[in-house]
């Protein structure tokens, strides 16, 4: 399992955390994703062999926010 942390922009509410911890956990090969606004990041627990990081991204940046 690796973790990978993502920094998110565009969340302004916790709305938009659960949103963006929604469509990680969503992700194949996600077991767990924590983000928090302050800092606006996530904290992704991952399969390596299912999912990438730039997966991780193209996931939070369909859902409308901004991930590096
Ligand atoms: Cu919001």
């Amino acid at each position: 399992m690796e973790t990978t942390t993502l920094k998110i922009s565009g969340m302004t509410c916790m709305g938009c955390v659960n949103s963006v911890t929604r469509v990680l956990k969503a992700t194949p090969g996600v077991a767990d994703a924590r983000v928090t606004l302050d800092p606006a990041q996530a904290t992704v627990q991952y399969d390596a062999t299912k999912a990438t990081p730039a997966q991780l991204m193209r996931a939070v940046e369909e859902a409308g926010y901004d991930a590096e």
